[in-house]
């Protein structure tokens, strides 16, 4: 089968032939029919997150199931699913706490880059090939644990459905488990991308206003308008985020602030922008070596929270269906999202307009 490998950091994917084994007993084939294009792949791409290589990335797809496991009871071939990157084991502490996103076991088959077990399905005539977060997608078939697949309505688009995996829960659980947002709430969110969009249509369900859309994309002003940003500020204009959000909050500060870039400056002026006990959320991820740093007395004088979240600190089984059935019933915008289709085989440009910021978001369709 086709696939899009990572050999090294800093180099374009390679399109080429891979192997696929069989799925073993707890395991399921899935046959992709599409894959978004998230920063995070770059991310691992430009060296930034570790991950072992070679590897095969993508981790936000959707696809019809071919093959199960003997032990497999979740879903049956032809069943349409969507990839959860994050397949929790159900029986580590965090899984039995009830924080499935925090799961132990896939934690360690991220750092591994096999399927639990330290099983690895994929090859290639140069040998090892490692999976990636549990998914694997950039490929036509991928093998995954069977906690990594949530059947959904076959009636829904699978090109649509497959942004749920990553991006739009994301999103959507950042604001809805972790933050809580209540109507009249002030939301800002710096970041508009592929998740930033899902934070800022999440906080116009939950009825948050204003919604203040940050972004150094001027184009990005008109696509968080469409998801509910109700004022947007060009990062590019001035280094001070923070007194432009104070000012169109009546001086006080934004309830909550969402960073889903992850860098330094804007992770602090998150921090800076919040209220006294509001709540700074920072979804994007930095660099493992990063450091920030915020004044010590601010936080008994001041009293905010500072959190992190991560996968939207969703329970994916529960929260994709849900995510979806909010989407057929007008609620969410996933047609929106969808600004650009590309083949494998083109998977490098479908990159390229990520970082230059020419789409909301771009999938690989198979
Ligand atoms: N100031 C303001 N805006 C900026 C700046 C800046 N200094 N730098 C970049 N931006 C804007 C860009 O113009 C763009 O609009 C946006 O930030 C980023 O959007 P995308 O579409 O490139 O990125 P997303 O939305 O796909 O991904 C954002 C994440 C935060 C998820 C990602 O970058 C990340 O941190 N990933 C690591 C977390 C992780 O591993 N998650 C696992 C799966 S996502
Ligand atoms: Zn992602
Ligand atoms: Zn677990």
């Amino acid at each position: 089968m086709r696939a899009a490998v990572l050999v090294d950091a800093n180099e374009a994917l390679r399109v080429t032939d891979v192997g696929l084994d069989r799925p073993g007993p707890k395991e399921v084939l899935v046959k992709m029919a599409a894959a978004g294009v998230c920063h995070s792949d770059w991310h691992v791409m430009q060296g930034d997150l570790p991950v072992p290589l070679p590897a095969i990335l993508g981790h936000e797809g959707a696809g019809v199931v071919e093959e199960v496991g003997e032990e497999v009871t979740r879903v049956k071939p032809g069943d349409h699913v969507v990839l959860s990157w994050i397949p929790s084991c159900g029986h580590c502490f965090y899984c039995l706490k009830g924080r499935p996103d925090m799961c132990d076991e896939a934690f360690n088959i991220q750092l591994s880059g096999s399927l639990p077990g330290n099983v690895m399905r994929l090859h290639w005539d140069e040998g090892p090939l490692h999976h990636y977060l549990g998914t694997s997608c950039f490929a036509e078939k991928t093998v995954v644990p069977d906690t990594g697949v949530i059947p959904i309505d076959p009636a829904i688009a699978l090109n649509k459905a497959a942004l749920v995996g990553c991006a739009v829960t994301t999103g959507f659980g950042a604001v809805v488990h972790t933050a809580h947002v209540a109507p009249g709430d002030s939301v800002t969110v710096i970041g508009c991308g592929g998740v930033g969009l899902n934070v800022i249509q999440t906080a116009r369900l939950a009825g948050a206003d204003p919604i203040i859309a940050i972004d150094a994309n001027g184009k990005k002003s008109e696509l968080a308008k469409t998801f509910g940003a109700t004022h947007f500020i060009d990062a590019t204009q001035s280094d001070d985020l923070i007194t432009p959000v104070i000012d169109l909050t009546k001086g006080i500060g934004t309830d909550f602030a969402f960073e889903v870039i992850g860098r330094e400056e804007t992770i602090e002026a998150a921090y800076g922008m919040v209220r006294k006990a509001g709540m700074a959320v920072i979804i994007g991820v930095a660099p493992p070596h990063m450091d920030v740093s915020f004044n010590a007395f601010s936080f008994p004088s001041q009293s905010k929270i500072l959190t992190g979240s991560w996968y939207g600190q969703s329970v994916p089984a529960v929260d994709i269906p849900r995510i979806l059935g909010l989407y057929q019933r007008g609620r969410l915008n996933l047609d929106d999202l969808v600004t650009q289709s590309y083949s494998l085989e083109h998977i490098n440009d479908a990159f390229q307009a990520l970082i230059q910021g020419t789409v909301a978001r771009g999938v690989i369709e198979f």
